[in-house]
């Protein structure tokens, strides 16, 4: 049984549209932490994150938008996620859009590089999330934080200076996209990270796109850090997102892949983000998260056990 803790990140400002400071207390409505307990884990709520003040920060390009709240939720949930790295519980991250990720995965990078580890990233989104501050077209900044993490450049004022370690592009995989920006697709196919489109997930089936990546993170030990957008699911299923994409993954494509990575065994933290529960139907979007949560922690119909692939 795990040792969990729960980390609330209400930011909102990385996305478009207000709603997903909201996030973490949907979750706690909906009964996360119950949920974990009722799996036999143990659960603690941190309670929310709070931004640093970073004073006033001048943004590179007059475009982006709230470039300084975002860097001061960075630079915490860095420092948040940094210490909850060396353990001794495994993190879930309640968002909040996904500019959090700024935050978390570069927090984890920095510890897995003490430990002197691999740190491999799923992202499961519609989106690359790869535009670099100069390439992003919205100015939305939860549109850059794999990009950000994987060391691109001109991002020195999210964190103040250089990032201390970034996460080596070969050592992420995207599954579920079907929304790429002009110049973010460019960016993505220069460098070395896995991409699989939905297309990828209807030809090959999402079983053995995953496997595939966690054979990887599973032969050079490394830890697993997964980052699960809402709008990866279909927004039929999912609709509390503010960037729903229609053709998304399938309440079972969905559920696969968690039963998949509890079995891996891989799994060392969590970002859930972009629940937006404003935009949510009766707590649908919410508790589907939490479902595909529980599925990732053990939730099963019949018993397998964990590394069974
Ligand atoms: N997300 N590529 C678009 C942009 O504005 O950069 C959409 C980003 C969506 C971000 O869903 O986490
Ligand atoms: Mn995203
Ligand atoms: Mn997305
Ligand atoms: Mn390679």
């Amino acid at each position: 049984m795990a040792n969990i803790v729960l980390l609330g990140a209400p930011i909102e400002a990385g996305a478009g549209r207000r709603g997903c400071a909201m996030g973490p207390a949907a979750y706690r409505t909906a009964g996360l932490a119950e949920d974990l307990r009722a799996l036999g884990h143990t659960v603690t709520d941190l309670g929310d994150a709070v931004p640093d003040d970073t004073g006033p920060i001048e943004a590179p390009f007059s475009h982006l938008k709230a470039l300084p709240t975002v860097a001061g939720w960075t630079r915490s949930l860095h420092r948040h996620a940094q210490d909850l790295a060396r353990g001794p519980a495994l993190p879930i991250y309640m968002g909040g859009d996904h500019a959090l990720s700024m935050g978390t995965v570069t927090g984890h990078a920095a510890a897995a590089a003490e430990l002197g580890r691999p740190q491999f990233v799923l992202w499961l989104d519609a989106h690359a999330d790869f535009n670099t501050l100069e390439s992003s077209p919205s100015g939305n900044l939860h549109g850059t934080p794999l990009a950000f993490a994987c060391g691109q450049e001109g991002f020195d004022s999210m964190l103040g200076g250089p990032l201390p370690a970034s996460i080596d592009p070969h050592n992420v995989c995207i599954i579920g996209l079907r929304s790429v920006d002009g110049v973010e697709r460019d960016l993505l196919r220069a460098s070395d990270v896995t991409a699989h489109d939905m297309r990828a997930i209807d030809e090959h089936g999402i079983a053995t796109l995953l496997k595939e990546f966690l054979n990887r993170v599973a032969a050079a030990n490394g830890l697993l850090h997964v980052s699960l957008d809402v709008d990866f699911i279909d927004p039929e299923i999912a609709p509390a997102v503010g960037t729903t994409v229609p053709g998304g993954a399938t309440f079972r494509e969905a559920h696969l892949a968690m039963e998949i990575l509890h079995d891996s065994g891989l799994v060392s933290s969590l970002d859930l983000v972009e629940l937006n529960p404003f935009l949510d139907i009766r707590g649908l979007t919410a508790r589907l998260m939490l479902d595909l949560t529980a599925s990732l922690f053990g939730r099963q119909v019949l018993d397998r056990p964990t590394r069974s692939y």
